[in-house]
């Protein structure tokens, strides 16, 4: 017997009773990231076909240099996002400053902020490999009908009412939560349709992959060394699996599917690890835990760090539950 195709559309419509605030603009937020995400697929899709990969020539607040594909992805989230009267408000990563959207009668009155890192793991595309858009949405907490103050976008992950990402893979999903689960799509480019394809995904408690840059090992803290090491011992179901992409989406995708933990600590070159809190941290964190799985910096949960700034760090370990929480033991022990 065949299953019964769902799509996003269908889907959205569906639950939209279950999501917080069901007045409809948050379906109609995450239908105009469905839409933005199409259109950067499209020109993902082509990247090795014309001459838009490589550097922009920009350098992004961190000092990292700008793909092309990371300025035209970041272009046109924020178009189809300020283009629909739902948000007050964008922080991305590609930005150093958030953007206040006024609305159509410069009137103030929309409701939600969007963070997010438009191309993450851009550096993969002139290897072909996978990226990903990693989205994080709030509600305002500022009056509606001003305009918008930092005050919106330096809210805990714990607030959040709708996170998830899309992946760039061998197929083109899209993966998002609004606290009632976590839902995967997949994107069939021929008729531009997404269908539900991994429906309530979920972390297994234990894992065998670990994800990790272990290329800086030497400069880890002295508690990750010694789950690292614990997570290579010959020993019950160890050694595990080392598996690392280098591109945050895919990695925690695979992770989730098959069980594992990514972990991108704090070392002497990242003192604060390299992950950003707001657009890659809470998000990813938000994820994780509406699939059994688990987020921490080392010791505390990611979803309940204060943000200090836009464009803040923070260590990062995430993925099945167990494994998450062995990792916070060597740390604990190590201090
Ligand atoms: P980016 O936002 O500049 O693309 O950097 C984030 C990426 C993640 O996708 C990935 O997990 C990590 O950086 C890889 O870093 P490294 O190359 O240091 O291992
Ligand atoms: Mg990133």
């Amino acid at each position: 017997m065949s299953k019964k195709l769902q799509t996003l559309g269908e889907f959205i419509i569906e639950n939209q009773q279950a999501f917080p605030y069901s007045s409809g603009e948050l379906s109609r937020l995450i239908n105009s990231i469905r839409l933005a995400a199409k259109v950067v697929n499209h020109e993902v899709s082509k990247a090795g076909l014309v001459d838009i990969t490589g550097a922009a020539g920009d350098t992004n607040i961190q000092g990292e240099q700008q793909q092309k594909l990371d300025v035209y992805a970041n272009q046109k989230f924020i178009q189809t996002l300020t283009n629909r009267e739902i948000v007050c408000g964008i922080a991305s990563e590609e930005n150093d400053e958030y953007i206040t959207i006024q609305g159509q009668n410069n009137d103030h009155k929309n409701k939600y902020v969007v963070l997010m890192d438009p191309l993450d793991g851009s550096s993969n595309i002139d290897v072909n490999v996978s990226v990903g858009t990693i989205f994080s949405i709030y509600r305002r907490v500022t009056p509606v009908g001003t305009p918008v103050t930092m005050e919106d976008f330096l809210q805990p992950g714990n607030l959040q009412v709708a996170a998830g990402y899309i992946i760039y893979g061998t197929s083109t999903m899209l993966v998002y939560t609004t606290g009632h689960g976590v839902n995967g799509f997949t994107l069939n480019p021929a008729i531009g349709t997404y269908y539900l394809s991994h429906p309530d995904m979920k972390f297994s408690d234990d894992g065998n992959i670990y994800s990790v840059n272990e290329g800086n090992y030497a400069q880890f803290p002295q508690g990750v060394k010694d789950y690292i090491k614990y997570c290579q011992a010959e020993e019950g179901d160890r050694p595990y699996t080392s598996r690392y992409i280098g591109s945050l989406v895919s990695d925690i995708h695979r992770n989730m599917i098959k069980g594992g933990i990514y972990i991108y600590p704090s070392s002497s070159k990242y003192p604060d690890g390299k992950l950003r809190l707001l657009y890659e941290g809470n998000p990813m964190a938000f994820i994780a835990e509406q699939a059994g799985g688990k987020a921490s910096d080392g010791e505390r949960r990611i979803m309940d760090i204060k943000p200090q700034e836009l464009h803040e760090r923070v260590p990062f370990f995430c993925g099945s539950k167990n494994m998450v929480d062995k990792a916070e033991e060597f740390i604990a022990k190590a201090k």
